[in-house]
């Protein structure tokens, strides 16, 4: 990936030139239940809910051009033929992603969307004539569908709806599978805003022996027209176009599944009906722009601008606005998720907050699984997995991300709002819910202190350590403390001191059991197992150390100076990779019965040994809390590829995004690869780290609280945040004039450096002047 790609646009879109990448440089779009990642050679991983995953196609989008008069074809965007172009351009898009290819002097530019309310991938492309001689030339559309169920499956040409509809039936045996089954999207269309010349079904008849790169039905003059019965399916259109020099000519096309015909119809009149295309188009760009405007900072890092000024509002509002194109989100990442948008859509957090609480057992248990708007999907299956396995960690992440909200915020109000327990007969407020959760958490802990980690905390499949009862969390222990004594703020605003004074004492003896139980000299032990055994300890020859019960041990204030010097040593030695801090180290080789799942996991990735960048940011954070902001900067910076180490070619990705995790040095050869899932609870993280950290603004009950920790390399920079709905415009520059930080809000100087609570919804300016050798 040479330097030569690069943000344009005003960084809302990256330009990247080489075909030949053998990384998949992907780019992702999505809408409530649809997510398309696809890269610079058209390779797709294309999906939506209903509510369970399913899949309509397979995995390769492209456009074949041939020359009519010398039968030589290439495909655009690149694969599968793998011309030499004359010229390559993949310009993925906040909005949209868009590819050029100049092969045999044709150019072929290829757009692709997904509309904001509808199933759909629409793709427009155009081909001009770019050589001296008029050109009689030939598109295809090759997307091609598979064979979706063996039982039923076929597609035909629809004249009226000038376009391809297949159609089939999920595989089922037991009848009330039927009915369950019946309403379910099984059909796939692909429809044209022009008349094609022929098409083809049959995927067989259109490949032929010749395969993807030199499909037998490109050495017809006219593709068969042919159907494509109990077999795989293909949506193969052909145009043939005499184009002069410098002419041009273009194709809409919408493929995607749909419900039934009459679904087909309306999506054909929506989107395929002069200007539709581009109406709907300029409707996602006005959703993202909206976002984006809530939050922009001007800092000397310019690739750091535009991830946080554009891409970084994009993989919020994938997170927390389509909820990770989920319908059954996971109650903790629901909660994290919905605080990444408490700068970008504070009312949709709000939303989101409430729906999780709804979840929760009278006794204050939280279970993992919540299922969303399932009216909005047909009556499909029930999906079960992760989210049905009883974690002991899910109660910590409300108080954790409401607390944040409303000293955010200010709508207290949230507070007061009634929520019904699962039973759908008890309800209570928000604040008794959270407290009920804290008080299950303080319920659920050992004689001697810790936390119980029955079949999971924040790591998922840490699942045995615990699963008879005994087990502990030191981390959940960490982060019990650490939301304790969040609440206890919450619960002053409340005047309910008892409360408070309660929560504040649990905290402390929190801190103490992980202190005199859990520190092993140079790192935190991450729990107890069933048996007493301690994990995450110097003698175990693999899970020698865990991340997470380091970082939590300094945000929770359990660590002192002395043990935080000694963990980040050990963190430096045992964890650190130029991708970040991994999980654990060494992986797991071996299944560990008294650990659980991660074990079996591939050594390097997710929970087993990965960089995993939800974690490597609650190290960030914690960093910039023990007062190492340059450290907690570094830790920041390389979530996002092209940075120091994490390059792009070590991630082998563009920096659109931060993935759920980077390959360990466990995976060996690919150590340092990208997972490419832009599912993550980071994006919450990154936010306030940002804010709250590096720009230091942070939210009080008492207004925002101002103390920039710039990079050394900083000597200035600037944010536009909202706070309490107004907006506030904040220069920062470094002086050696001074030795405290100075604010000024609207010229007015700040004694205490604390921005008040505004009044009304206007608009601030505020002059930070931070001490040079700060
Ligand atoms: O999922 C994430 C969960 O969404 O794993 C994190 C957890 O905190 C997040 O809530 C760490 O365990 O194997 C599993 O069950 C995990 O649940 C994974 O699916 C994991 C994926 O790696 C997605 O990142």
């Amino acid at each position: 990936m040479s330097k030569a790609n690069n943000f344009t646009e005003n960084g809302r879109r990256y330009l990247f030139r080489n075909p030949r990448q053998p990384d998949p440089a992907y780019a992702y779009h999505f809408n409530r239940s649809q997510l398309v990642k696809i890269d610079h050679r058209g390779a797709v991983d294309a999906q939506f809910v209903q509510p369970h995953v399913t899949r309509y196609s397979l995995p390769l989008r492209c456009f074949y051009v041939r020359d009519n008069r010398t039968g030589r074809f290439w495909s655009a965007p690149f694969d599968p033929v793998q011309a030499r172009p004359r010229a390559f351009e993949f310009a993925p898009g906040i909005s949209d992603t868009r590819w050029r290819n100049t092969t045999d002097g044709i150019e072929a530019s290829v757009r692709l969307f997904l509309p904001q309310d509808d199933l759909a991938e629409i793709w427009t492309v155009t081909l001009r004539n770019v050589s001296s001689q008029p050109r009689d030339i030939s598109l295809y559309s090759y997307l091609p569908v598979g064979e979706i169920c063996w039982m039923n499956h076929g597609g035909r040409f629809d004249a009226k709806l000038n376009g391809l509809v297949f159609q089939y039936f999920p595989y089922y045996a037991k009848v009330e599978d039927y009915y369950r089954l019946r309403g379910l999207m099984n059909c796939v269309c692909c429809l044209s805003d022009v008349r094609p010349t022929a098409y083809e079904i049959s995927l067989k008849e259109f490949l032929g022996v010749g395969g993807e790169t030199r499909p037998d039905a490109l050495r017809l003059p006219r593709l068969a027209n042919g159907d494509g019965r109990t077999q795989a399916c293909v949506a193969a259109f052909q145009y043939v176009r005499k184009l002069a020099p410098g002419a041009s000519t273009m194709v809409n096309l919408l493929f995607g599944p749909a419900r039934d015909e009459a679904a087909i119809r309306r999506l054909k009149g929506r989107y395929l009906k002069a200007g539709g295309v581009e109406k709907a188009l300029a409707t996602v760009d006005r959703y993202f722009k909206r976002h984006e405007a809530a939050l922009q900072v001007e800092t000397p890092d310019a690739d750091f601008n535009a991830f946080v000024n554009h891409w970084l509002c994009k993989q919020a509002l994938y997170n927390g606005g389509s909820m990770r194109t989920t319908f059954y989100p996971g109650a903790r990442n629901l909660f994290q998720d919905a605080m990444g948008l408490v700068y970008l859509d504070p009312r949709l957090a709000r939303h989101w907050f409430t729906k999780a609480y709804r979840v929760q057992h009278p006794d204050g248990f939280m279970p993992m699984s919540i299922k969303l708007d399932l009216e909005k999907c047909s009556s499909g299956s029930l999906q079960t997995g992760v989210g049905e396995i009883p974690h002991a960690d899910v109660n910590v992440w409300g108080p954790l991300t409401i607390a944040f909200y409303l000293t955010q915020t200010g709508d207290l109000s949230l507070l007061d709002e009634p929520v019904l327990f699962n039973d759908g007969e008890r309800s209570a407020t928000i604040y008794e819910h959270v407290c009920l959760g804290l008080a299950w958490l303080l319920k659920n802990r050992t004689k001697r202190g810790l936390s119980l980690i029955g079949q999971g905390d924040w790591n998922d499949p840490l699942n045995m350590a615990g699963y008879k009862g005994k087990g502990e969390s030191v981390w959940l222990t960490q982060a019990l403390a650490y939301v304790l004594d969040l609440w206890a703020g919450v619960a002053e605003q409340r005047q309910d001191a008892a409360r408070s004074r309660t929560y504040r004492k649990q905290a402390e003896s929190c801190r103490q059991a992980v202190n005199r139980l859990a520190w092993g000299k140079a790192w935190y032990t991450r729990g107890f197992t069933d048996a007493g055994r301690p994990f995450g300890v110097a003698r175990d020859k693999e899970g020698t150390m865990f991340i997470n019960s380091q970082s939590w041990a300094m945000l929770c204030g359990a660590a002192s100076k002395e043990q935080t010097e000694a963990l980040i040593r050990s963190m430096n030695k045992h964890l650190m990779t130029p991708s970040g801090p991994m999980l654990l180290a060494p992986a797991f080789t071996k299944m560990v019965e008294d650990i659980g799942r991660l074990c079996v996991k591939n050594p390097g990735h997710h929970e087993n040994g990965s960089v995993y960048c939800h974690a490597a940011a609650f190290y960030s954070y914690a960093l910039y809390l023990a007062g190492k902001p340059e450290q907690g900067y570094e830790m920041l910076r390389t979530l996002l590829p092209g940075w120091k180490g994490n390059t792009l070619e070590r991630s082998g990705q563009l920096p659109l995004y931060i993935p759920n995790y980077y390959h360990g040095v466990g995976a060996g050869r690919t150590a340092g690869k990208s997972s490419h899932n832009v599912g993550t609870g980071t994006v919450a993280w990154f936010y306030r780290i940002m804010t709250e950290c590096l720009f230091g603004l942070r939210s009080g009950f008492d207004g925002l609280h101002v103390d920039p920790q710039l990079p050394a390399a900083w000597n200035r920079a600037s944010i536009r945040l909202p706070f309490r709905g107004a907006v506030y415009d904040v220069e920062i520059r470094k002086s050696r004039a001074v030795h405290t930080t100075e604010v000024h809000l609207d010229g007015r100087k700040l004694e205490d450096n604390r921005i008040p609570p505004p009044v009304g919804k206007g608009r601030h300016r505020v002059t930070v002047v931070v001490p040079a050798s700060k």
